[in-house]
């Protein structure tokens, strides 16, 4: 079988990620938003599109074609993909102002609450035959004074080395790279995993259609996704990413940051192994 054969559709993935989205309404919490904060809001983004409409003569064709697309964007469940990628990293951005601790960035679409659980030291889920360099991932978690956050949970979940998340292509089984790690007494943890590849965007679906008219490129950086949580703690929802690896500086999700770069090295044991600590503040 090629990767090809087995590539997830747009559809497919799309289709599960507004599945997740739609399952994720608890933990998101629900919006307090008042009529004037609504007015303000809404009237800001459509007086940014009427400007657009303006400046760029924008005619009917080119309005009839972008009401195809959108109608075409909830109709293949792209709407979680879509708005994760082009929109996410200034909601994040504003959340960061007030922010301290491990730097975050955007959660994306591709989250799955419930995964398996394992004690401090740990090899995520993968296949007896699964790609990619295996890379050992540990760290410590502390707070903003430098004390260890006994039992603090690391929630991983990450592609694997063709660049795709278990749960949204169907070729790989549940759980595949995904799984929430409990530190120990000191705050310590040690991850063992694949690197993950860069992540394509689906090439065939609405957002990718898109991607591919505007005559730019489908790619975020590999990337590790992670959800790091101890009691009495903010929560910081992150990702890490790989020195030198391609997209690192032009992210189609623009959630890139310098803090967030890591740079394995072979260890004792000829794996790659790269340390990276986490700071929470108190909640
Ligand atoms: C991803 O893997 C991702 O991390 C984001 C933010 C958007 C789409 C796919
Ligand atoms: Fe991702």
């Amino acid at each position: 079988m090629t990767t090809t054969d087995t590539s997830p559709t747009a559809a497919g993935s799309g289709a599960n990620a507004s599945e997740a989205f739609r399952a994720s309404a608890e933990r998101h919490g629900a919006a307090d938003t008042s009529p004037e904060r609504v007015s303000t809001v809404v009237s800001a983004v459509l007086e940014g599109v009427h400007k657009a409409i303006r400046d760029h003569d924008v005619t009917y064709p080119e309005f009839q074609a972008a009401k195809a697309w959108l109608m075409e964007l909830g109709e293949g469940g792209e709407w979680p993909l879509f708005l994760d990628v082009f929109v996410e990293h200034e909601v994040e951005a504003v959340a960061a102002r007030s922010q301290n601790g491990t730097v975050g960035t955007i959660e994306g679409p591709y989250y799955l609450p419930g995964q398996p659980t394992f004690g401090s030291v740990a090899t995520l889920p993968q296949r007896d035959d699964e790609k990619g360099t295996p890379l050992v991932f540990a760290g410590q978690v502390r707070d903003l004074d430098g004390t260890p956050l006994a039992g603090a949970e690391v929630d991983i979940w990450q592609a694997d080395a063709d660049g795709y998340y278990s749960g949204f292509a169907p070729h790989l089984p549940e759980h595949n790279l995904r799984g929430v790690i409990t530190a120990d007494d000191e705050g310590r943890f040690e991850i063992t995993t694949v690197q993950p590849a860069p992540y394509q965007v689906p090439t065939d679906g609405p957002t990718g259609k898109m991607i591919s008219a505007a005559g730019w490129h489908p790619w975020r950086p590999a990337h590790l996704h992670l959800m790091v949580r101890a009691d009495g703690h903010r929560q910081v929802t992150t990702q890490l990413y790989f020195r030198g690896g391609d997209y690192l500086s032009d992210d189609v999700a623009s959630a890139t940051k310098d803090d967030l770069v890591l740079d394995p090295a072979p260890g004792d044991d000829g794996r790659l192994r790269v340390d990276y600590d986490f700071v929470l503040e108190a909640a």
